[in-house]
């Protein structure tokens, strides 16, 4: 049985979430609530000295990193089809994780924090800065799924678990990637189970 401290509105623990929900893996799931400040509480600086979120904590470990996280979980349970062991399979999983988090992520957070969260005090650059990356890589998105049902193949993989929490994030925003085969993909992650029970009631 996991312990899984995140939050609703935050994309990086939704794709955890996701994942637990569409494996079956058992878990608690404690509401750290991010708008009164609770990641910054003594408690949970204990639990994470990042104050961020999410933390998974199992028996022997406590893992922060929701990619980290999410390779943890299909290691310890054989979930071949979400991270497959093959090298080159794998390596492919790998890189979209990794761009997601390096190049399109930080995109997001600039539109999604500025837009929906900080109010007066919005950040209009870092919006603008996000939109312009945003169309930079929406195209390389569009190119993949238009040859492929998913980032890696004929089924989703860990790696779209990470791409459709922050593209549904980025729907907060009223913004979301152009290209028809981008919306094919986003329309059949969010029937998904694991990925309907991740979002937060609005
Ligand atoms: N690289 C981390 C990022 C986690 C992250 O940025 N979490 C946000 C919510 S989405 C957070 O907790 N922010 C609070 C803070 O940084 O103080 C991961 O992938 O888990």
């Amino acid at each position: 049985m996991y312990t899984l401290y995140g939050f609703p509105f935050s994309q990086h623990s939704r794709r955890v979430v996701s994942l637990l929900e569409e494996t079956g893996l058992e878990y608690e799931f404690k509401n750290v609530d991010m708008m009164n400040g609770e990641h910054m509480s003594p408690t949970y600086l204990e639990i994470n000295p990042n104050h961020q979120v999410p933390t998974l904590i199992a028996d022997n470990v406590k893992i922060h990193e929701s990619n980290a996280i999410l390779r943890y979980l299909c290691s310890k349970h054989d979930l071949e089809a979400w991270y497959p062991q093959d090298a080159d399979q794998r390596a492919a999983v790998d890189q979209w994780l990794d761009w997601i988090q390096c190049r399109l992520s930080p995109a997001v957070l600039g539109i999604v924090l500025n837009k929906v969260f900080m109010g007066e005090d919005a950040d209009q650059d870092a919006i603008k800065q996000g939109q312009e990356k945003m169309v930079e890589l929406s195209p390389l998105l569009e190119k993949t799924f238009a040859d492929s049902q998913f980032l890696c193949g004929a089924r989703p993989t860990i790696a779209d678990l990470a791409l459709v929490s922050n593209i549904f994030h980025l729907g907060l925003a009223d913004e979301l990637p152009t290209g028809e085969s981008t919306g094919r993909w986003y329309k059949a992650m969010l029937e998904m189970d694991g990925v309907k029970k991740s979002l937060p009631e609005m």
